[in-house]
């Protein structure tokens, strides 16, 4: 068996652990991207693909949401606008490896539903749609037609109440807007999104404080910031393109602050591969400042940075506090000026795990920068009080008045490149009544008016069996949710369960009792309908709207664009009569863009505007004119209270994180290369001191049991076996596994105030020797 082929699974048993690395990307990123694209892809395609990734003609990265270079602003793109991980993302959609139905013939479901995920993703790209039918053991080939008068006779069965549509995040937003249309259209309001798993938290926050829950900065404000903050985010490894930003802040003059558990590599040291001294020499250093924080400390520390800012004003009144920006911009603030010097140090201490003079150090460079962006990602917004830490950020924010200037502003900074375009476009459980009525208007519907299932409650409505169909546009729903065992429970529980994908995963293989599998095009290939050759349309993290066309000949003929798939079924599901245009939107993209335009704020004259070659920006009103459309029509301060979380003794936190050689559930391969970790997964990063007091070893075997306090007294358990036991850089009693397998251990019920996000970063568990090394032994 060859090491890299698609016969190779992981065998955990090959982990090596090593140093790990000091600078992040340099050429050894660029040599192992285009080892993977030849491998995956071959030479021609490889040649053909790359140069167009991010280019104003070519397709937009399906990587992550970091935005491109715009002209408007000054910035140029690069010969390669992509990183190490873009080129990965692209190789595995761009494969020349495919799933033939022979390979459904030669593998039972139960066969397949041994294998990793990432075995299953190895196996290359889905070529024909497929069917499980009712005590079937195997998937077999299925027509277009067929599949969707199957799915739509399932779906009237079981009718809209109990029906899920799930989106991930890259779908473009011409499906994205077909697709809420189509549930709305159908009587639901049940459109759970990935997002409901990632961002919630900074949506809620920030639209209750600033009126807008999405990011208010462009890239240039990053790179001419007087100081950028980076908390609870790897960009080294899941925004490899912010290094460069990072890079550019340093350039400028610009201080970085980073707040993490781990040093992780790229926030320490870039060397830019594509300048000559990242080639050669040792790179920039990027943290001025590394606080290295305990997981969940955050609250306590903006809480504390937030008390340090006042009192450095009343030592020298008029120097710190915003006046003006104060006065005219905001609410609460004498509520919180007046609660808000005392620090109890010891409190501070333990929460946070760092030291008073480290934190002071930080409040000072708060206090002294001219203009600040903080940015953050999952390592804040999966905590239970991920909502509470985030409006005490934008607290910290509004004191100073770095909301709506240049170079300041807050950056959640999304995961998928298209999460927030698809919320923009109406995938969201509760979209306003302005949205739904708009909706109504435009196409003469009554679309339901009461708010649908998010992620968690899809699940828990899974588990009491009030969920019996459930429709996937994307994404990996069975492996990215938490409490493996449950959710696989509750899909295969299912009536119907539908997944519309490229790849074979995890999903696939726990079906419902009717269960299809419908293949797409990628992002990377060309879109061929009736009307000619279709563009689609994508937002970045920072609001930019722009067009994206593939350009590679699709991995099978058979396959329907995302569109495609959502207006058929449509057709067959609402009938010919149905008043919204379903075959013209499939025949012309633009077709679809003309209803975005009256429907969508912000979207007037869609299709001219995606067709400039930078696109063009949403709207976005406290970054544009510092107005604030929340419900005091101001910038409002909270009151937030960190409560801590409870640990037995004995027992850790652990978070669950990502590796540099995978995208959320698609695993690349096996090199974490910046942490030093080779050729396995299942490993639990942990304090030097931790195992020495645990009476563990390095290497050991072990299992973790999370622990999980059901509300009435008890301590529901749940358990992952063999994990192998490493010496990591985290603090005290903080632990790290990877994700996803460590989602087995997240309780359905352990989920974030006002977000309704699965805890991902904050389980309680204890380490225990093996089982099955112990009944082996
Ligand atoms: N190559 C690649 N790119 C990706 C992805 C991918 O999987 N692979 N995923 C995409 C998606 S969907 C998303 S959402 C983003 C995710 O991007 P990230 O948020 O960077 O992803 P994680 O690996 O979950 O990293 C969480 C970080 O938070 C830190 N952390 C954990 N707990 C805490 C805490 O309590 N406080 C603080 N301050 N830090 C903490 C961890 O140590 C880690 O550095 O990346 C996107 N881009
Ligand atoms: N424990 C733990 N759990 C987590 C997280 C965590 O940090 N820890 N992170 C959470 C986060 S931030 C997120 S965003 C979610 C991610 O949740 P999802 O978005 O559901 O998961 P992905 O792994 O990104 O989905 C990968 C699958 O998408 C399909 N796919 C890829 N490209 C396309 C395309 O162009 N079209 C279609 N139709 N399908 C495509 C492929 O079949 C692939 O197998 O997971 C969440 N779960
Ligand atoms: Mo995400």
């Amino acid at each position: 068996m060859s090491r890299h082929g698609p016969d190779k699974d992981i065998d955990e048993s090959e982990l090596e652990v090593h140093r790990r690395e000091r600078s992040a990307a340099g050429v050894r990123g660029v040599a192992v991207s285009l080892g993977r694209s030849l491998r995956q892809m071959g030479p021609v395609r490889t040649a053909k693909t790359l140069p167009l990734l991010n280019q104003r003609d070519g397709f937009d990265c399906p990587g992550c949401a970091w935005p491109e270079p715009r002209d408007e602003e000054g910035g140029s793109r690069k010969w390669a606008e992509f990183c190490e991980n873009g080129a990965k993302a692209v190789a595995e959609e761009a494969t020349t490896r495919t799933v033939e139905p022979e390979f459904f013939e030669r593998h039972s479901i139960e066969e397949l539903a041994e294998r990793t995920d990432y075995w299953l993703g190895q196996q290359g790209r889905l070529t024909q749609p497929m069917i499980r039918r009712e005590g079937d053991t195997h998937y077999r080939p299925i027509e277009w037609q067929r599949a969707f008068e199957v799915i739509a006779d399932g779906l009237r069965k079981v009718g809209p109440g109990r029906t899920s549509f799930y989106t991930s995040g890259r779908a473009s937003n011409e499906a994205a807007f077909c697709y809420q249309l189509l549930a709305r259209s159908f009587g639901t309001n049940n459109l759970p999104d990935c997002s409901n798993m990632c961002h919630e938290s900074s949506g809620a926050a920030l639209s209750e404080t600033i009126g807008v829950g999405k990011g208010s900065v462009t890239l240039s404000d990053i790179e001419h910031a007087d100081l950028v903050v980076v908390i609870g985010q790897n960009p080294g490894t899941n925004h490899p393109r912010m290094l460069s930003s990072l890079e550019r802040t340093k350039q400028n003059g610009g201080g970085i602050v980073a707040v993490n558990p781990l040093p992780e590599t790229g926030l320490m040291r870039f060397s830019n591969p594509q300048n000559v001294r990242g080639v050669v020499g040792s790179g920039t250093p990027l943290a001025d400042e590394f606080a290295q924080v305990r997981v969940g400390g955050d609250l306590a520390l903006f809480k504390a940075i937030g008390a340090l800012l006042l009192r450095f004003e009343d030592e020298a009144p008029g120097t710190v506090v915003d006046r003006e920006f104060v006065d005219n911009h905001t609410h609460g603030f004498r509520e919180f000026a007046a609660r808000g010097r005392e620090i109890d140090w010891q409190e501070v201490e333990r929460l946070t795990g760092l030291e008073q003079p480290q934190i002071e150090r930080v409040a000072r460079m708060f206090a002294e920068s001219r203009s600040t962006v903080v940015c953050w990602a999952m390592g804040i917004t999966q905590h239970r009080q991920a909502v509470p830490t985030i409006r005490e950020i934008v607290n910290v924010q509004l004191l100073r008045g770095m909301i709506g200037k240049p170079g300041a502003g807050v950056c959640p900074v999304r995961g998928h490149s298209n999460v927030q375009g698809d919320r923009t476009m109406g995938i969201w459980e509760r979209m306003p009544e302005s949205f739904l009525a708009a909706l109504d208007e435009e196409f003469a519907l009554s679309v339901p008016r009461r708010p649908g299932w998010d992620t968690v409650e899809t699940l828990r409505a899974m588990r009491e069996g009030e969920c019996a169909a459930f429709f996937a546009l994307g994404g990996n729903f069975a492996a990215a949710t938490p409490d493996s065992a449950a959710t696989e429970a509750a899909l295969r529980g299912c009536e119907l369960t539908v997944q519309v994908s490229t790849k074979l995963n995890r999903s696939h293989v726990v079906p419902g009792r009717t269960a299809l599998i419908l293949p797409t095009l990628g992002r990377t290939e060309r879109d061929r309908q009736s009307g000619g050759e279709q563009f689609v349309t994508v937002e970045d993290s920072m609001s930019v709207v722009h067009a994206s066309r593939g350009r590679l000949e699709p991995a099978s003929p058979d396959l329907l664009s995302e569109v495609a798939i959502v207006s058929e079924l449509a057709r067959t599901l609402l009938g010919e009569d149905h008043p919204v245009p379903w075959r013209a939107f499939a025949e012309d993209y633009d077709r679809i863009r003309e209803h975005i335009a009256r429907v969508v704020p912000g979207c007037a004259d869609y299709n001219n505007r995606v067709r400039e070659p930078d696109g063009f920006v949403l709207p976005h009103p406290p970054r544009d004119s510092r107005t604030f459309p929340t419900a005091t029509g101001k910038a409002n301060f909270t009151e937030n209270v960190p409560d801590m979380i409870h640990l037995p003794e004995g027992r850790l936190l652990l978070q669950s994180l990502r590796s540099h050689d995978q995208y959320n559930t698609t695993i690349y391969g096996l090199s974490d290369r910046y942490r030093g970790i080779e050729n396995a997964r299942r490993v639990v990063l942990t304090n030097p001191t931790d195992i020495a007091e645990l009476g563990l070893v390095e290497g050991q075997s072990v299992d973790l049991v999370s622990e999980w306090a059901d509300g009435s007294g008890g301590i529901e358990e749940r358990r992952a076996e063999s994990f192998r036991v490493v010496a990591y850089e985290t603090p005290r009693g903080c632990v790290a596994a990877y994700y996803p397998e460590a989602n087995p251990l997240v309780p359905l019920d352990s989920v974030a105030e006002y977000s309704n996000t699965p805890v991902s970063k904050a389980v309680v568990v204890r380490i225990e020797p093996s089982r099955r090394e112990v009944r082996q032994g």
